[in-house]
């Protein structure tokens, strides 16, 4: 069985621990490509709730080996956090790999995070503070410190020392702050690399050789496709490649590996932070949205705006990823609602766009062109197969699979494992 990715097809929060977890049984690698401690995945078994940020969703399967692939971006003091209070409640992370070339978020890349989202004002990103942005923006510019990096205490030191030259500068003379001491970011993430050793591995050849014997590894996307560095809204993104292509890059798994690509799409739209969101509510429907579908950041708590679904978006995201299939979530959310509307196309000064526009101008300037579906008020959440569905709601879930031009596996009912529905 080759290797699977599964991506998140708006802006992300579709559901994409939830849906890691489902393929937990058929899977023996789940692993985090891209992102940080930014991600806040939901997995809910039985009574008990469990919110991950860096680790893969996969860690809750006793049977998966859940990896961190070198395109993450690692806060060790959040990571061991995230170990210790699933070891509490009885989850064992001991299956854990992590990349040995995975770049480490350094408190300074957290407070330029937060310092530079100030700066901006009004044009803010509306990052998670996590120091996301800083720290890719180092592994670009080459100056990154890397999880192998703490296990050489001369290099970490030098590699510190030329890092905190200029950000030191930085945090003082143009923002303000007080600077970072090296000494003492040094004992301090030798003491993480202590910790991190049993951990530590090739990943790439890991799960290359998983994958030549015939194991199979999920992929496991963070945010979604339009928040990608490349092919999302920028400069309104995260700074990583949520996208599928950036599962071969941030785990080390060559294209020809992967034999499908499964998008995860929410019944209707939510996004955290600023940029362009054609079918935004700003009215009393974009509030019952958030409230029914409890749509609260789960890192940050920030509530997320909400809007109607948008084909749109979902056929630009089956092209850049080459969505095999869709797993619908939150169906159920819609219930109760005379007509539900789907944005089909955008109007932008007057011309219609069937796809996304080429310029962020252009698009800042979408306003949805919508078709009025019907709607069901029957209360969906115990429904367990496809047939179940009052005619309306399975009608919906057809035409999102037209409009996005691709077929639909799966439907959520609701956050637990059972309500989920199997199409194919
Ligand atoms: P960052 O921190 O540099 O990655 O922020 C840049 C943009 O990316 C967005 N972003 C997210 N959007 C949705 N969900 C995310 N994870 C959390 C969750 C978010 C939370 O699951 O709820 O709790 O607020 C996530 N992570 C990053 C971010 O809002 C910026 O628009
Ligand atoms: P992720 O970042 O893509 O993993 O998604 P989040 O965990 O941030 O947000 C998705 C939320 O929706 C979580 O609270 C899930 O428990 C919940 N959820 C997932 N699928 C369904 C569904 O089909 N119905 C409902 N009502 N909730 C769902
Ligand atoms: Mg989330």
């Amino acid at each position: 069985m080759p290797a699977i990715v599964l991506i998140g097809a708006q802006w992300g929060d579709e559901g994409k621990g939830k849906a890691t977890d489902l393929l937990g049984d058929q899977v023996q690698y789940v692993v985090r490509y891209q992102g940080g401690n930014n991600a806040g995945h939901t997995v809910v078994i039985g009574e008990e709730k469990y919110a991950l940020h860096v680790l893969p969703s996969g860690v809750l399967s006793p049977s998966v080996v859940p990896v961190i692939g070198n395109g993450v971006v690692i806060d060790p003091k959040v990571l061991f956090e995230e170990i210790d209070a699933l070891e509490a409640r009885g989850v064992s992370c001991e299956r854990l790999l992590v990349s040995a070339n995975a770049h480490l978020i350094m408190p300074y890349h957290r407070a330029l995070d937060k310092v530079s989202e100030r700066f901006l004002g009004n044009a803010k990103i509306g990052t998670t503070g996590r120091g996301i942005g800083p720290t890719y923006g180092d592994k670009i510019a080459r100056v990154g410190i890397r999880v192998q990096d703490l296990f050489d205490p001369g290099i970490l030191n030098q590699k510190l020392e030329l890092a905190l030259r200029d950000k030191n500068q930085l945090l003082t003379k143009v923002y303000n702050r007080r600077g970072v001491d090296a000494k003492q970011v040094a004992d301090e993430y030798l003491a993480y690399g202590d910790r991190l050793r049993p951990y530590v591995a090739d990943v790439g050849l890991v799960l290359g050789k998983a994958l030549d014997n015939g194991e199979t590894v999920l992929l496991e996307g963070a945010q979604g496709s339009l928040l990608d560095i490349d092919h999302g809204t920028y400069p309104f993104v995260t700074s990583s490649n949520p996208t599928a292509g950036g599962a071969c890059v941030g785990a080390g798994v060559g294209p020809t590996r992967i034999g499908k690509v499964i998008g995860i799409v929410k019944a209707y739209t939510t996004r955290v932070g600023s940029g362009p969101f054609p079918t935004e509510l700003k009215d009393e429907w974009g509030e019952y949205l958030r409230k029914t579908g409890g749509e609260y950041g789960v890192t940050t708590g920030r509530a997320r705006r909400c809007g109607w679904f948008d084909a749109v978006i979902a056929r630009y995201a089956t092209r850049v990823n080459g969505v095999t299939d869709f797993f619908v979530t939150k169906l159920d959310v819609l219930s109760s609602l005379d007509k539900v509307p789907v944005c089909v196309a955008y109007e932008i000064d007057g011309k219609r766009y069937d796809e996304i526009p080429m310029t962020q101008t252009d698009f800042h300037h979408a306003k949805p062109v919508y078709e009025y579906l019907d709607g069901w008020w029957e209360d969906i959440t115990q429904a367990r197969s496809f047939a179940e569905l009052p005619k309306a709601a399975q009608n919906y879930v057809k035409a999102i699979e037209e409009m996005s031009g691709a077929p639909v596996s799966a439907v959520g009912v609701g956050p637990r494992r059972d309500q989920t529905l199997q199409l194919r």
